[in-house]
């Protein structure tokens, strides 16, 4: 008997916004690398999440939701996405089933942008159904993924659960067994290949979202201005500055009485502190910024645009 060579690939995961992209990548990786929020569009820049085995290493890209661009940013946010798919050894196209074993008519529309080029993929496609588990009567999915098979015939079709894990294991083994044979590209210990910078603004970032919810205007951006780690008996202090659009969200963001900015600092505390193994000091401020020039630095950092974007 022939051991299996160890095998190592990307994998891009993309779909609509809100599908559960983000979540999937945490669940599959026991850990938390991309920030998962109830709001779509949650996630603005390609993140990595690497899942290292004994026989293999699958490299996952989550990115920001795909749909029909309106405006600058989420045609940078589009961007992003599809730009994952360079290099990519294999594609995840994940949808929310249960929103379309409620809704049908929404299924057509959403997948449009991507309904095409998945067909054209030369690449495996693996289509994840996910949310699963709230779906009450498991025949309900029956029928979306008859359409889905008879859209996108050539892919792989597994109905998951990323919040419990359902389905995770075939799905993992799957895609393992479609990657190239080849050694790992990353050490083993390695998670992401996001700086521990921007991932400390992405948490600050995530609690943001949960604690306004639907109330968070939508160009908030987290910047860290400071990162000292050589405070007294190796402690970490960071200074981060919540950028904001008005004065309005300003008062937004830091609640009556300072409540909202303190159970954001906590929480997102703790959640760095575990990221770093470390003890950490996180002070955040609110600033008000200069629309313009702040929303032409936010643009920007997605980086430049190709000269024949649209
Ligand atoms: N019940 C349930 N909820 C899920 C599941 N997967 C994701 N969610 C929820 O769906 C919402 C969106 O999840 P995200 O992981 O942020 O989705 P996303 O596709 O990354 O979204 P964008 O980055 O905004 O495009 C969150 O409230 C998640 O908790 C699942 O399998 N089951
Ligand atoms: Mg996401």
């Amino acid at each position: 008997m022939t051991a299996e060579p160890f095998r190592c690939g990307r994998v891009a995961l993309m779909g609509p916004p809100n599908a559960g992209k983000s979540t999937f990548l945490n669940k599959c990786l026991g850990q938390k690398v991309s920030i998962v929020s109830p709001r779509p569009q949650t996630t603005r820049n390609r993140i990595t999440g690497i899942l290292s085995g004994k026989d293999a290493q699958v490299i996952f890209i989550d990115t920001p939701g795909i749909h029909q661009p309106h405006g600058t940013t989420h045609r940078l946010m589009t961007r992003a996405a599809w730009d994952a798919l360079d290099g990519a050894d294999a594609l995840g196209v994940i949808l929310d089933a249960d929103l379309y074993a409620r809704k049908a008519e929404f299924l057509e529309n959403d997948i449009e942008p991507l309904r095409a080029p998945v067909a054209a993929e030369q690449r495996p496609v693996f289509v994840i159904a996910n949310k699963v588990d709230l779906l009450g009567d498991k025949s309900r999915l029956l029928p979306l993924l008859e359409r889905l098979h008879g859209i996108w015939p050539e892919a792989g079709l597994f109905p998951v659960s990323a919040a419990d894990g359902e389905g995770l294991p075939a799905l993992l083994a799957a895609i393992k067994s479609v990657l190239p044979p080849r050694p790992s590209l990353f050490p083993e210990d390695t998670l992401s290949t996001a700086p521990l910078r921007f991932m400390a603004a992405e948490i600050v970032r995530e609690q943001l979202f949960l604690t306004l919810r639907q109330e968070l205007p939508y160009f908030t951006t987290v910047e860290i201005e400071a990162w000292d780690e050589d405070g007294e008996a190796g402690d970490v202090e960071i200074h981060a500055v919540i950028h904001v659009a008005r004065s309005t969200h300003k008062a937004m963001v830091i609640g009556r009485g300072g409540q909202n900015i303190k159970r954001i600092g906590q929480a997102a505390r703790m959640e760095i502190m575990e990221l770093l193994g470390r003890k950490t000091h996180l002070r955040l401020w609110v600033k008000v910024r200069d629309s313009r020039a702040e929303e032409a630095a936010f643009l920007r950092s997605f980086g430049p645009a190709p000269e024949a974007w649209f």
